[in-house]
């Protein structure tokens, strides 16, 4: 039965929006070509690459972004789902953005994505240093998970999550990564699936992945990592999953 190494970026193989560790990349680069390896990102295509470099996206039997609404394999786009958002959920989302009692505001806080959007009251345009200082500020008051709750809660039929430091993903009902699950399965249907994530956790964008992962079938598994340091070190250690040595 054959392996297939599921990664999240953002948080798993890489610091939140930051390109690959060289050290880890060398490391990496040499696991995805020595095994079957999928990226799953939160992030479009185009974000991913600014990240993982283009040899290793290569490498990967393919990479989704937008959690799934957006399919490439060696560099070609082979699927993309899109969906036009209603005004009434854009209204509560600018009004989300107008209410916030965080002071600053950087520019882009939403943006359309293919399937998704990504709403930020900082702004996508917040530098590192202010990325940080609003990740901060929200772990303190719980901002993005009580916008989480609000849309989840709302009747619409859509559903939020808070990806990664600075913002909120929304997408329709059923289009998160718990996709990529039957997909990679109707490809390999003897697969035996191993998922790394740094946001398993409620409300996070890995979570219905992992959910899904975890079925009657005992075969697949998820690991939840803080950074890609912890990840590396699973690898390294070759103790992903009992029944699933790294090659
Ligand atoms: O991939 C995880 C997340 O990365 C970014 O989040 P943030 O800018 O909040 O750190 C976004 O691209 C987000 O959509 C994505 O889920």
């Amino acid at each position: 039965m054959k392996n297939i190494y599921l990664f999240d970026v953002d948080g798993t193989l890489t610091p939140p929006r930051m390109p690959m560790d060289k050290a880890f990349e060398k490391f990496f680069d040499g696991f995805a070509g020595s095994n079957k390896v999928v990226l799953i990102s939160g992030s479009d295509y185009k974000k991913i690459q600014e990240q993982v470099p283009q040899d290793i996206l290569n490498k990967c039997d393919g990479v989704y972004g937008c959690s799934g609404a957006e399919y490439f394999e060696n560099d070609v786009l082979v699927h993309r789902k899109e969906h036009k958002f209603p005004g009434k959920l854009l209204e509560l989302c600018k009004s989300f953005i107008a209410q916030s009692s965080y002071d600053l505001r950087c520019g882009t806080h939403i943006e359309e994505r293919p399937g998704m959007l990504n709403i930020s009251a900082v702004g996508r345009d917040a530098n590192a240093e202010q990325r940080k200082a609003y990740h901060a500020w929200d772990m303190e008051h719980q901002e993005r998970i009580a916008f989480v709750d609000l849309i989840n809660k709302s009747g619409l039929p859509y559903e939020a999550s808070a990806g990664g430091e600075i913002s909120i993903d929304i997408v329709p009902q059923g289009w998160n990564k718990s996709v990529v699950k039957n997909e990679v399965l109707s490809k390999y249907p003897e697969a035996r699936l191993t998922f790394f994530g740094d946001k398993i956790a409620p409300n996070g964008n890995d979570l219905p992945l992992a959910e899904a992962l975890n079925d009657t079938s005992g075969k697949h598994t998820s690991v939840a990592v803080e950074s890609y340091e912890e990840t590396w070190g699973y690898l390294k250690a070759n103790v992903v999953h009992p029944k699933a040595r790294v090659a």
